[in-house]
């Protein structure tokens, strides 16, 4: 038997049961014990209210939050009755309530709660920063954190393991952003499906936990299941420095570990790396594009916001100015990091070098606030450029380091952050500030306190199941790696609508074709067609629920990404594969297509689709597990999971 990898270990501590005991096949998944959980705002909402709908009295789980880091902008009453809403939640749930102002839940997880051999499922897609922990750490749509919440082991696509050796050290001016470039230039937003990837090396000893976030959290771009750093000498110093020393345990691979496949990245050799829009795959050399005017710098998110990124952009900008027609804009990830740096003098160094400071929060990642002007050029140190998620269709956002972006900030164009000379790096602290009172912790014994709903937060639809065949048009038929964004837009206005399925199904698609939800109610539902990778992105499960609550009963694709193959599933919506991926090419929107035989197809695993008007046909597949194929049965999980709850 060869040795464990860091991945394996952490499956198999929590392996709950094998779908069908054979790594690999087609519809094998494997189930897992969830310890920790976390949700954000706009997911939490409707999570709670499956949550509930579960009539779970208290969480099953070691550790659970809510956190409220995303919508924060408050030009209506509907956010902060959502964030009152899951105040409430919390502390009849017995679960840990992180207010708004706190930060950005990746940052704060990290920082408080993540721990080493421990799984944690978030209703959020970036939730493998914590792999930088040494956890197995995955995103999930928000009825699969409510089960997790519930005591019900999460399922996942048997993954394979991917061993990411790192060998050297990384040059001055060059970030832990640039390694995940590089594995994203080489590996596409495709290349990660499927896989956890572990990074492993005498160069992994040179990154710090913050800078392994980087990397974790952007894997979620790769479309991988998760990313995982091993819990080493580093771990234990940033846990130390947390004031976490008692929650270090040592995890690494063993020195024969087997691995399906395996990659390596000189650290030394790498350079300032930038994704151009729209995909964070199109990555060149910064110098390549060096010199191109710049309308906006942003250093926050969750993947590049922690003191080190502060800091270090501090120390390119102290003394200097950013430029006339450049506006640097500065997100701190997370309160203990605006503390720090207040305390620091960093806070000043900005301020002095003409930058504007925002609330720890998702804000501009997620365009909420700060959208750029129409066709802006902006650098972000955020995760994805996806055409319009900046909150302007045609602002062309680029993804680049903190290092990048203050350079350029200063220069006033793309700029190597190499070309500005020397600058005194920066230590990491020996000792952070770890001030929790921005949480609010659950009394032991959970509380009966009424739960306040405001008139945004709408009851949840009663989905039905399944029905024997499906007939409908092909209500759109898209192209490769179509986002959640596409399928549901992000930005303040319609994230405030999480909390009410009728309102935000309004919005659905209105990236692609705003005419979508009223044809979809005309036709009574239908069916959707997409490429390769379809549903990339974020975790959202409105945008499986939006199109299930419009009627929509089956989407024909290429392949599907991982989480929003299982949230179609959740929602009722049955995710096939085309068996011949020439098929796709056969169709066009408006086709009206019959799947025959539902119930025989998903017991063979082979639906007959036919083309109504011409009478042609083709088949596909679901590759499903058997429990999957129940949840569908059943009209979505959460029917299925409160028929095993209730035994009915
Ligand atoms: C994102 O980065 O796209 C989000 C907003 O954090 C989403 C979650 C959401 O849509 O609420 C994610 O990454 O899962
Ligand atoms: Fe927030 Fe952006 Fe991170 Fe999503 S990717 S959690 S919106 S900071």
């Amino acid at each position: 038997m060869p040795g464990k990898s860091v991945a394996r270990k952490l499956l198999d501590s929590h392996v709950v049961k094998a779908d069908n005991g054979k790594r690999g096949m087609k519809g094998s998944e494997i189930l897992v014990r969830i310890d920790q959980t976390l949700t954000q705002d706009t997911t939490g909402t409707m999570a709670y209210l499956q949550f509930e709908a579960l009539g779970v009295p208290r969480v099953k789980t070691e550790r659970s939050v809510s956190y409220v880091d995303h919508n924060l902008l408050q030009v209506g009453f509907e956010n902060a009755d959502d964030h009152n809403f899951l105040q409430d939640m919390a502390a009849k749930y017995g679960i840990i309530f992180s207010r708004p102002g706190n930060g950005i839940c990746h940052q704060v997880h990290l920082e408080r709660f993540g721990l080493p051999g421990k799984t944690l499922l978030g209703s959020d897609s970036h939730t493998p920063t914590a792999g930088a922990l040494g956890m197995l750490a995955m995103g999930a749509g928000g009825l699969d954190v409510a089960l997790a919440m519930a005591g019900f082991p999460f399922s996942l696509p048997d993954p394979k393991v991917v061993r990411v050796t790192l060998t050297g050290r990384l040059q001055p001016m060059v970030g832990a952003k640039d390694i995940i470039l590089e594995l994203l230039r080489r590996l596409t937003v495709k290349g990660g499906v499927g896989k956890i990837f572990e990074y492993g090396g005498e160069g992994v000893s040179t990154l710090s936990v913050p800078q392994r976030g980087t990397i974790a959290n952007m894997g979620a771009e790769l479309g991988a299941t998760t990313s995982v750093f091993p819990s080493d000498e580093v771990t234990k110093r940033f846990l130390e420095a947390q004031g976490r020393a008692s929650d270090w345990i040592p995890l690494t691979a063993d020195p024969d570990a087997a691995y399906d496949e395996e990659i390596s990245v000189d650290l030394s050799a790498l350079e300032p790396l930038i994704a151009l829009p729209h995909m964070p795959d199109k990555v060149v050399p910064v110098r390549q594009v060096a010199g191109t005017p710049v309308d906006q710098c942003f250093i926050g998110s969750c993947t590049n916001s922690s003191y080190y990124d502060l800091a270090v952009s501090a120390a390119i900008l102290r003394g200097r100015h950013v430029a006339e027609k450049t506006s640097l804009v500065i997100g701190p990830g997370s309160r203990q990091t605006l503390l720090m740096i207040a305390r620091a003098g960093i806070l000043s160094d900005f301020v002095e070098a003409g930058a504007r400071i925002l609330e720890c929060a998702c804000g501009p990642c997620i365009g909420i606030g700060q959208a750029p002007r129409t066709g802006g050029i902006s650098l972000r140190t955020s995760n994805r450029n996806f055409e319009g998620r900046s909150g302007t269709k045609d602002a062309l956002v680029h993804l680049v380091s903190a290092e990048t972006a203050a350079a350029s900030a200063i220069a006033g164009v793309i700029t190597d952050p190499r070309d500005l000379g020397p600058v005194p790096l920066p230590e990491m602290p020996g000792r952070f500030v770890s001030d929790d009172s921005l949480f609010v912790f659950p009394k032991a014994t959970g509380e009966n306190a009424t739960i306040r709903r405001g008139p945004n937060i709408a009851a949840l639809p009663d989905f039905e199941p399944l029905p024997a065949s499906i007939e409908g048009e092909i209500l759109l038929r898209v192209g490769d790696d179509i986002t959640t964004d596409h399928i549901l837009p992000a930005g303040s206005k319609i994230m405030s609508l999480r909390s009410n399925l009728p309102a935000i199904s309004e919005y659905c698609f209105a990236a692609v074709d705003p005419s979508f939800p009223a044809r979809a109610r005309a036709t009574g539902g239908g069916i959707l067609v997409g490429g390769e990778n379809y549903g990339q992105g974020s975790s959202r499960e409105h945008a499986a629920l939006s199109p299930r609550f419009l009627g929509v009963r089956a989407v024909i694709a290429l392949s599907y990404a991982r989480i929003h193959r299982q949230n179609l599933v959740n929602a009722g919506i049955l995710p096939l594969v085309f068996e011949n991926a020439g098929d796709y090419n056969g169709l066009k929107q408006g086709d009206r297509l019959s799947i025959v035989d539902v119930f025989g197809g998903l017991k063979a695993d082979r639906f007959e689709v036919r083309n109504v008007a011409t009478g042609k046909g083709f088949f596909a597949r679901h590759g499903l597990s058997d429990r999957q194929v129940g949840m569908l049965l059943a009209g979505g999980a959460l029917n299925a999971a409160r028929r095993e709850l209730t035994g009915i």
